[in-house]
């Protein structure tokens, strides 16, 4: 009706720093190319489409450190993007950021978590994302960004969007994983994080997985952030992005998975990161991105 706010901000996240390789930063316009748009009318949703113009200009900042790689340009746009996520939620709007790598979730989860207090997060992702600087095998910021918004790592980064944990460790499940490294694991160990690897998802199979996941991330909480990594998905239907593992998800399986969370209406935000369309097929990777969207925003085949 007329006046109401748009049902979907869709923020676009063009930055790349937190990863080894540059062009994840021109995913949010590849996903817009691709047809997201049109997608979100055909399911009759009111969006608007965020100009990246919040972000601010980080050119210059060159603050870098050997296990903190381009902290500087990292911690200016994620408190940005808090902002702009938190600014959306508060008005009631669904936020869905496009990335950019997946350091970008520092800021989404941090702006999600300010009106929610109790956020489930569910990480669909080959990786575990829970490096600290002290166990980072490359110094890249992506692969820290869970750990991150668990509050565990350098102050300057847990300290993005508020100076507190913005998720607890028995409200977060990781979906996909298939490489984690040692200091990964042990986190997962020591905090009681919840994660179904590939080898869960092969045995018990993906229905299964993703009515546990959904259970763990709803019990007691106030609002679900999906953050969804394309890498999760196998390289062969996703290859445009940038650190692929072999062994993940299959097509029909990620849909299942989105699909299962549109008919549970717990997701209240969303990001979606790490296509890099100087390594896709085309726009095949992009294009796969708006319809795992779609499902995920209630696009059914019957
Ligand atoms: N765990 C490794 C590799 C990695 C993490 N996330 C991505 N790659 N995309 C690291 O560098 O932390
Ligand atoms: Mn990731
Ligand atoms: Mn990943």
């Amino acid at each position: 009706s007329a006046g109401q706010l748009p049902h979907i901000a869709i923020i676009p996240a063009p930055f790349d720093w937190g990863a080894s390789r540059r062009g994840a930063s021109h995913g949010p316009q590849a996903i817009l190319l691709s047809g997201l748009e049109r997608k979100l009318q055909n399911l009759g949703l009111s969006y608007v489409v965020e100009s990246p113009d919040y972000l601010p200009d980080v050119s210059l900042d060159h603050r870098s450190e050997q296990h903190l790689r381009y902290w500087g340009k990292i911690a200016a746009v994620n408190e940005a993007i808090a902002q702009k996520t938190a600014q959306a939620a508060a008005a009631g709007q669904f936020p869905l950021l496009l990335g950019g790598d997946h350091s970008i979730a520092i800021g989404s989860v941090a702006g999600a978590a300010r009106g929610r207090r109790r956020l489930g997060v569910l990480w669909i992702d080959a990786h575990g994302d829970l490096n600290t600087p002290g166990t980072t095998p490359s110094g890249n910021i992506h692969g820290m960004s869970l750990a991150c918004s668990l509050g565990h790592g350098d102050s300057r980064l847990t300290s993005i969007g508020g100076s507190y944990p913005k998720v607890q460790a028995d409200r977060t499940v990781i979906v996909g994983a298939r490489e984690l490294d040692e200091g990964e694991r042990q986190l997962i160990r020591s905090e009681g994080i919840h994660c179904f690897t590939m080898h869960d998802i092969d045995r018990r199979g993906m229905a299964a997985v993703m009515d546990e996941a959904i259970a763990i991330v709803s019990d007691g909480t106030d609002g679900v952030h999906l953050s969804f990594d394309i890498d999760s998905v196998d390289p062969g239907e996703a290859p445009g992005t940038g650190t692929k593992v072999r062994g993940g998800l299959m097509y029909r399986e990620t849909h299942l998975a989105m699909e299962m969370l549109a008919e549970s209406g717990i997701v209240t935000s969303a990001d979606v990161v790490e296509v890099n369309p100087q390594l896709d097929n085309g726009h095949r990777t992009a294009r796969l991105a708006v319809e795992l969207i779609a499902s995920l925003l209630g696009e059914r085949i019957l």
